[in-house]
């Protein structure tokens, strides 16, 4: 299998993917500001580039040969719009522009549930909803899929945007037990995307496959993912701690739950 470049690979996704996707036979090399600590002797050498995510030369390298891209690298929440237009926005253009010039195939796009958060959560989202960013953060998540789809559409690379729920180790809140997505699945969403043959341009949820979801997993699972967790079995202790639900609360009126509440500037 070909060499896979995982950009942000030092973050909390990253980390999952490294840990999870060499079992599923993938050769990863990672791209992120820093080497964590612990992470010298599996990623040594060449397989680990530090660099900036908007640093065109860096990019080039670290795209140089490899079959595909994760694109996870950038703020992972609310911060001021200054910040998100570079690291976010300007980054993921830089990352689709090297991957183009290096003739990557393939690149898959670490977007976020919060591109769409400020929807009410009526009935389950499919992946046909307008953006409805509910930050500044979702805000460069829509923009991340407007580039995402370009390069898709102007130089038929294979795309997919991820609208990551809540990816952690085990649900941590009354939310979490509908957007849960487990480092397992999320290990094996990426990995039917790496491979599904007709990607074209897809835009996918990624939550587990929860009991409680808001988000519908249909084009996820036709492109091959099978998710194998559900949050369900925590429910009893989250609710006993924090319960019940209260469906006039932001965390569960609106797709991104409290993000609608942030405000930065
Ligand atoms: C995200 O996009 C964030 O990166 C993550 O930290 C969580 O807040 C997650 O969304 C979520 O909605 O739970």
């Amino acid at each position: 299998m070909a060499e896979i470049l995982l950009t942000g690979a030092a973050g909390r996704v990253g980390r999952m993917l490294r840990e999870g996707l060499p079992a599923f036979g993938w050769k990863l090399r990672c791209f992120d500001l820093v080497r964590p600590q612990g992470a010298e002797g599996a990623w040594g050498g060449d397989d680990w580039i530090t660099g900036d995510i908007t640093d065109p030369a860096a990019l080039a390298r670290a795209t140089a040969g490899v079959g595909a891209v994760i694109h996870l690298a950038g703020i992972p929440s609310e911060a001021p719009f200054a910040d998100l237009l570079h690291t976010n926005i300007d980054g993921t253009y830089q990352v689709f522009e090297a991957a183009q010039r290096s003739g990557v195939p393939r690149v898959l796009f670490a977007s976020s549930n919060h591109a769409v958060g400020f929807h009410p959560r009526s009935e389950l989202a499919d992946t046909h909803l307008r953006p409805r960013p509910d930050t500044y953060y979702g805000v460069s998540k829509v923009a991340g899929e407007a580039i995402a789809s370009l390069y898709a559409d102007r130089y038929r690379m294979a795309v997919a945007s991820v609208r990551i729920g809540s990816c952690e180790p085990e649900p941590s809140s009354l939310r979490s037990l509908s957007t849960w997505l487990s480092p397992a699945d999320a290990v094996r969403l990426f990995h039917a995307l790496l491979t599904a043959p007709d990607l074209g341009y897809a835009t996918v949820y990624g939550i587990s496959a929860n009991t409680r979801a808001w988000w519908d997993l249909d084009t996820a699972r036709e492109l091959g993912y099978q998710p194998q967790d559900d949050a369900e079995p925590y429910a009893p202790a989250l609710l006993a701690a924090h319960g019940p639900i209260d469906p006039t609360d932001r965390a569960h009126r609106f797709l991104g739950g409290e993000f609608t509440a942030l405000t930065e500037h």
